[in-house]
């Protein structure tokens, strides 16, 4: 007999310990936009990112280990080894968006990395940087330079890490460019096994985790559209809505164009039919 204890949770995400070593990540339906939970799900969002995650773990595997050794029937549920966590965020951007951004116009430079004048909102970086960020409990993650982040987990450590992270980001936003998909930056958690081997775990280049943009619509010098949430911005918008929760329930237009979003961005990059997935999960470790 084994109980299943609750050990986190994140927005939509859930946390729980199966055994010692193990743990089972499960992907809600739920959606969170400006930072907020909506009331209402996508019905498939959790199945989309679990399996997007999945694909990339199983082609990434030569670049770095990762935690998943099996995802359920269910489709959402992800059985992982149990690590121990790097206290930072690793992102990396290949292109200015978000924080990055604004870092950029205040002060030219993102965690240290000075970047040429004259730089427009959404413009594609020369070469991928990698910007760490601390871990929030609550609130929002913070921007911290590569020394800050060497402190966090030894200087040894973190060039491996940076180096791996940029490796990870340029292997999938290659694929999905060539898919239609502009893969804009990505957040990235490692941990490390036993033997103290660098391990991916959490999500991996998802639209939750990642900033994912129609290739066929990008136009730097201001934002982008977002593959999967524009329309759920768009409504959100349209309500004058102020941003704090409790947020607004979505109409079924809405809901039905957003999770056509999702199995669009699922089935461009896996080149998969959401359908196979469904029936059998692990069609997406190949
Ligand atoms: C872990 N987080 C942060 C789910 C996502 N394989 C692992 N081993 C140990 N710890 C973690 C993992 C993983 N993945 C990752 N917290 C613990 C993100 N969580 C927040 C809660 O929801």
């Amino acid at each position: 007999m084994s109980e299943t204890v609750h050990v986190g949770s994140g927005k939509v995400r859930e946390l729980y310990a199966l055994d010692d070593e193990r743990l089972l990540l499960v992907a809600s339906d739920r959606i969170s936009v400006f930072d907020v939970v909506l009331p209402t799900e996508i019905p498939d969002k959790g199945r989309v990112l679990t399996g997007l995650s999945g694909f990339w773990f199983a082609r990434t595997r030569e670049l770095c280990a990762n935690h998943l050794l099996a995802i359920r029937d269910d489709g959402r549920s992800s059985e992982c080894r149990k690590l121990t966590m790097l206290p930072i965020e690793c992102v990396v951007r290949g292109y200015l968006s978000g924080s990055g951004w604004k870092d950029y116009r205040e002060t030219g430079e993102v965690c240290g990395h000075r970047l040429p004048e004259g730089l427009r909102e959404s413009d594609k970086l020369a070469e991928p940087i990698f910007t760490p960020a601390t871990k929030a409990q609550t609130g929002h993650d913070e921007n911290i330079t590569r020394e800050q982040a060497a402190e966090l987990v030894g200087a040894e450590r973190l060039a491996e890490v940076e180096r791996v992270s940029i490796e990870l980001y340029l292997s999938a936003a290659e694929h999905a460019a060539g898919r239609g998909i502009i893969v804009a930056d990505t957040k990235f958690e490692l941990g490390l096994d036993e033997d103290g081997r660098l391990v991916l775990a959490d999500e991996a280049v998802t639209p939750d985790s990642s900033r994912f943009w129609p290739a066929d619509e990008y136009e730097p010098g201001g934002t982008q559209p977002s593959f999967d949430k524009q329309f759920v911005r768009d409504y959100c918008e349209s309500l004058g809505w102020d941003k704090t929760a409790p947020g607004p329930e979505l109409p079924e237009e809405v809901v039905a164009g957003t999770r056509e979003r999702y199995l669009a961005a699922f089935e461009q990059i896996t080149g998969i039919p959401f359908d196979d997935y469904a029936a059998d999960p692990e069609v997406v470790l190949g």
